[in-house]
């Protein structure tokens, strides 16, 4: 399902960058709750709160400010993952601490 959404949306981008665009576009997939492909700012909410990404209050509208560059008050996967890259950094750090599985996070045990 990704190749085909990657091949449709941004070719050039997804080659560069795979395993980014393919984690935004999986993540964009998982806020657009009604699947019309863009995000509104509702969903954003809910879905920023379902990932428990630690976000401060106003973040939903500083994402819509700096990322919905048409202000048509929706992101779609364009803007979306163009303000990921964006804010790719902090972004990455909050998904990371989500990540639970994530091998580059492992500690130590001690038996
Ligand atoms: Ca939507
Ligand atoms: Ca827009």
């Amino acid at each position: 399902m990704f190749r085909v959404l990657r091949g449709f949306v941004l070719p050039e981008a997804a080659c560069e960058a795979p395993e980014s665009s393919a984690m935004y576009e999986n993540l964009f997939k998982k806020l657009d709750l009604n699947e019309d492909g863009r995000v509104d700012i509702a969903e954003l909410q809910a879905g920023l709160k379902a990932l428990g990404i630690p976000l401060g209050d106003d973040a939903e509208k500083k994402i819509f400010k700096a990322g919905d560059t048409n202000q048509d008050g929706k992101l779609d996967i364009e803007e979306f993952m163009n303000y990921l890259k964006d804010h790719e950094k902090k972004m990455k750090l909050a998904f990371k601490s989500l990540d639970k599985n994530n091998d580059g996070l492992h500690e130590k045990r001690n038996y």
